[in-house]
């Protein structure tokens, strides 16, 4: 009996987005009908083909259709013929900044049976979350192109970084540390870049002064790089601009075997907006089409969605599925040194939803 329904957009968007987000419908359709709770999907076909269809990613309406939702579930975006400024530009960042969806959440989770791709000490384990900042920084529309064609041609932008947007996202990551191992390594870059990087730092430190028992190191962003390819396993709650932040979960991705467990939600902590839940990879042209893309990243961001929207046990036992799934060669993809396509990996875990 169906006492409860969540109505969410789903935007399955381009490339493998088309294949992740239908199988990712499919666990959290099975997983919630088990708890009796029905989902309400508004899909919509928003993207590049849009894009080469009106000269838009989504219409013009779009923002106000999503408010209308709880959540918003994104596959991927970008086509080869699309300029990635504006399929970026056209539907994700007006999506996050529209909803103010300033935590960019990343979770990196080394699972069992999943071999890393760096070397750990015996009995060491990689989980840790990464906080990204999601709607200032180095993403910014401010600047301009100017001399276009002619030898003074250049290119000018401005990096944003607001006290209220370092201390909202320090207080984020401070928080998860603080229900976690108590650490936080604040990515930096203030030997260089001589304005916006030690105000972040300094708008930091500030906030750790709220958080007797957390840990505070910030760590030079090439610094930290090299650390997270030898010791990713050190690492506990990382927070970090946005530009930083979407280059170090692609590479703590990369150390537990690939980017296709890398789950994501873009979220309104004070949920005045609908929050966003994307697996972090893109929309892979090179395997899009051939049903072998890895649904984790996408099926994991879905228990987070669901997670968000108050039925963490629904989450946790979609989360236990895909650990079991990925224990075994057989019924994972072969970017993890599996055999499985995508539907074999989708059954896998949709059996595994099922009490045994
Ligand atoms: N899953 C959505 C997607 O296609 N992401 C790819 C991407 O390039 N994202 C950039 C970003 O997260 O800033």
């Amino acid at each position: 009996m169906t006492d409860h329904t969540l109505t969410i957009a789903a935007i399955p968007g381009d490339g493998i987005g088309n294949e992740v987000l239908p199988a990712a419908t499919r666990v959290l359709d099975r997983a919630t009908a088990m708890a009796g709770i029905r989902i309400d999907w508004t899909w919509l076909d928003w993207g590049c083909d849009h894009f080469v269809r009106t000269g838009s990613m989504m219409p013009a309406d779009g923002i106000a259709r999503l408010s209308q939702h709880e959540a918003v579930f994104l596959g991927a975006v970008g086509r080869l013929d699309v300029p990635d400024h504006e399929s970026l530009w056209g539907l994700l960042i007006p999506i996050r900044r529209a909803f103010d969806q300033y935590v960019n959440l990343r979770p990196v989770r080394q699972f069992e049976g999943v071999e890393p791709r760096v070397r750990l000490p015996e009995g060491a384990r990689v989980d840790m979350v990464i906080v990204r900042e999601n709607t200032e920084g180095e993403y910014s529309e401010i600047g301009g192109r100017y001399g276009r064609g002619t030898p003074r041609e250049f290119a000018l932008q401005e990096n944003i970084f607001t006290r209220v947007g370092i201390e909202r996202i320090a207080r984020y990551a401070f928080d998860r540390a603080a229900e976690r191992r108590g650490h936080v390594t604040s990515a930096t870059k203030s030997n260089g870049i001589i304005h916006t990087m030690p105000f972040w730092d300094e708008v930091v430190a500030e906030i750790s002064t709220e958080y007797p028992a957390v840990s505070l190191r910030k760590v030079l962003i090439d610094a930290l790089a090299a650390e997270m390819v030898q010791r990713p396993h050190e690492f506990d709650v990382v927070v970090a601009s946005n530009l930083f932040g979407d280059i170090l979960s692609d590479l703590a991705a990369a150390t537990v075997g690939s980017l296709g467990v890398a789950a994501s939600a873009n979220l309104n902590p004070e949920r005045l907006f609908p929050s966003m839940f994307e697996p972090v990879h893109g929309s892979a042209p090179d395997i899009s089409g051939r049903g072998i893309a890895n649904p984790v990243a996408a099926i994991w961001s879905g228990a987070m969605m669901l997670d968000h929207l108050g039925h963490a046990d629904i989450a946790a036992g979609i989360l236990d599925a895909v650990t079991a799934s990925l224990r075994e060669p057989a019924t994972r993809t072969a970017d993890l040194g599996g055999t499985a396509d995508t539907e074999q990996v989708t059954a896998a875990i949709l059996a595994g939803l099922d009490p045994q």
